[in-house]
């Protein structure tokens, strides 16, 4: 009986709750889980500047249980090839994507699933940009001040 493959795409730069859920949902779709990492250079294609360069990445989404198999995206146009190649049963996407893909459903089923809400690279990006530009010497006085008001209020 042929096993059921999965494929899909991504950065999955700083990788978070929201790449681990999709690649949850789309194990249980199928038998086979393949998963196209996007390379650093597919990603100046797509302006997407990564933290983690491709090959920690790719290594990260390797070792996660649901995945079976990891190949490197280099471009938009290698999907249907991969589709052919890897006898894929099921394209899926997260739904930022929605509709972005429809041209593949002369190949295979075509899914795009809910994205997880409150959590992305960007968000991640910016609480970590915001952490690193608060002043040592401010946070330092307003603790020196709480330790101060904590002994007052004994
Ligand atoms: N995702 C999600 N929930 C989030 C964040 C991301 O479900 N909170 C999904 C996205 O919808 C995508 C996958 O996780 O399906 C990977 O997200 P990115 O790494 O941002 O991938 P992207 O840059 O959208 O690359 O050819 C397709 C592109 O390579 C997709």
């Amino acid at each position: 009986m042929k096993k059921k493959v999965i494929l899909t795409y991504g950065t999955f730069d700083m990788f978070h709750i929201g790449h681990l859920k999709l690649l949850k949902r789309l194990a249980k779709m199928g038998d086979k889980l393949i998963v196209a990492v996007s390379t650093d250079e597919f990603n100046l294609l797509k302006n997407k500047k990564t933290i983690i360069p491709y090959d920690q990445r790719a290594q990260i989404v390797e070792a996660i249980s649901y995945v079976d198999k990891v190949i490197p995206e280099y471009s938009w146009e290698q999907k249907i090839e991969d589709i052919k190649r890897y006898k894929v049963d099921i394209f899926a996407m997260g739904h930022d994507w929605k509709g972005k893909f429809d041209r593949l459903k002369e190949y295979c089923e075509v899914v795009y699933l809910p994205r997880t809400k409150g959590i992305s690279t960007t968000s991640l990006k910016k609480s970590l940009k915001l952490f690193s530009s608060i002043d040592k010497e401010e946070l330092l006085k307003a603790f020196d001040i709480l330790d101060r008001l904590k002994t007052d209020l004994q």
